[in-house]
């Protein structure tokens, strides 16, 4: 009935309120073509890094294939990986990043 419904519609309320979001790993894959530079510069520009910090995630990603490059919710990591994509496509690189749950 009706109020059961209403009291469904709270508890949803509350659980919104105290449910942290699913989170996402935004991650960089490696590739044989896209400079190392390139790769600092997208990481300094797109996830706040500093120098050294983007150099040693571009190295992680070179020699291990993958890193994470920031958690973050669904919508600010999909929005991430568009730009990413986006940018690397501009500059004719194919380099790939992707997401996945937390
Ligand atoms: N493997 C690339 C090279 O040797 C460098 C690279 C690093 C490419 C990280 C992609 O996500 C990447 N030029």
């Amino acid at each position: 009935n009706a109020i059961s419904i209403e009291r469904e519609k709270l508890k949803d309320a509350q659980r919104q309120k105290t449910q942290p979001p699913p989170m996402y790993k935004v991650l960089l894959n490696n590739d044989d073509y896209t400079p190392m530079d390139f790769v600092i510069e997208v990481l300094i520009q797109f996830f706040n890094m500093d120098a050294e910090k983007a150099h040693q995630i571009m190295l992680t990603v070179h020699y291990q294939g993958k890193a994470v490059c920031g958690i973050f919710t669904a919508e600010i990591a999909e929005t991430k990986v568009m730009q990413v994509n986006q940018y690397a496509r501009k500059h004719s690189h194919p380099l790939m990043c992707t997401m996945e749950q937390a």
